[in-house]
């Protein structure tokens, strides 16, 4: 049996700059999560570890990041674990890469990097392993990065690693990088081991074909990443453990006002389990009773000391009393008028949608996001 660590989407040196003065806590954090990762891969005595693209957030980096980077990889070379690392979509392997200015190969004896233009290969004998990768050459391209993949030794195992999106109807964007299952069904590996996605994703069972995410909680990443303890069996068969050993987790909320009786009440629907650790995003949406009086700014101090962070978005609001006609806006007069015809002349739930109707109308016709 073999063990393998696959990671991918680390972004060491992101900037977290929706999160005011706790960016610089989260950029830590990450460095210290990719520790983690480091040390996990040592105690679970793997055979290897694979990057598979994104280890930096960008292809400028502060000393800082490039330090831990050799540190950690040759804190796996002690312990006789190789590394594996194709350059991603954010740290591409473009005329400035990151991976031409810092010689990682030349400091850290277990790295490979993959740098040729299409796939190569690495053997390692003692695993009865070879690695197969290609590095991101820019941001964008329509070249599947598995394109002319298959099995070109003997040994018993064969991983590839890839950077960018799985093909999914209408979701995928052509020039994302993108493969296919077909591509993954007829690779020949053992396993692929995917970045890019910001998820731990499944792609195909027969090869297996995982993405794992982030370990560590970056912008913009809605669900959580983890790190994969893949298991190659002598049977063939193939095992992946996903171990979460990111610090942070994220949350959206989105509230209806309408339901909602007064401050107190919307407090408390947006402070239901508040965590040190989580980052929420909530999004206020709907009618408001008029004497409920939402200030997105007030609420994120007021509560966002339970959080990590807390962010609100306002697009609610606030049913008027009596909507009169304003003389400078014909639509919107005309509207109005319209509006309170119909509500004349209906009854019941009708009634009720047409007063909503008008609510929303003149939110609309003010400018308001309420929908
Ligand atoms: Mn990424």
């Amino acid at each position: 049996m073999l063990r393998i660590l696959h990671t991918a989407d680390i972004h060491l040196g992101a900037r977290f700059s929706g999160l005011g003065n706790k960016g610089i806590s989260q950029r830590q954090q990450l460095k210290a999560t990719f520790r983690n990762v480091i040390a996990t891969a040592v105690d679970e005595r793997v055979g290897i570890v694979l990057v598979a693209g994104d280890l930096f957030d960008a292809n400028q980096q502060p000393q800082p990041s490039v330090d831990l980077v050799v540190e950690q990889f040759n804190l796996l070379k002690e312990h006789n674990i190789p590394v594996c690392l194709i350059p991603g979509t954010h740290d591409p392997l473009d005329s400035s890469s990151i991976y031409r200015k810092v010689d990682f190969e030349g400091r850290c004896a277990n790295v490979k990097i993959f740098a040729e233009e299409h796939i190569s290969y690495k053997e390692y004998p003692d695993l009865d392993l070879t690695v197969y990768g290609k590095p991101n050459l820019s941001n964008r391209s329509y070249v599947s990065p598995l394109k002319e993949l298959k099995p070109l030794t003997s040994s018993k195992f064969h991983v590839a690693m890839a950077h960018g999106s799985f093909y999914i109807p209408e979701k995928t964007a052509e020039d994302d990088h993108v493969f296919r299952l077909e591509e993954i069904r007829s690779s020949g590996m053992t396993y692929l081991a995917l970045g890019h996605w910001h998820e731990v994703y499944a792609c195909s069972e027969n090869p297996p074909a995982w993405y794992s995410g982030p370990p560590e909680w970056i912008p913009n990443q809605r669900k959580r990443g983890a790190v994969l303890l893949v298991s190659l069996l002598d049977s063939g068969g193939v095992n992946v453990e996903p171990r979460e050993l990111g610090l942070r987790d994220y949350d959206e909320l989105e509230i209806d006002v309408s339901g909602i009786q007064d401050r107190a009440a919307l407090e408390a629907r947006i402070s239901e389990g508040a965590s040190q650790n989580l980052v929420r995003k909530v999004t206020l949406r709907g009618l408001g009773d008029a004497g409920l009086i939402v200030n997105s700014d007030e609420l994120e101090t007021e509560l966002g000391e339970a959080f990590f962070h807390l962010s609100v978005t306002d697009k609610s609001h606030p049913t008027l009393a009596e909507v009169t006609e304003d003389g400078e806006r014909l639509v919107r007069n005309r509207f109005i008028k319209l509006m309170n015809e119909r509500i004349d002349n209906s009854e019941g739930e009708e009634k009720d949608i047409a007063e909503n109707a008008l609510q929303y109308g003149i939110a609309l016709l003010d400018g308001k996001e309420v929908l």
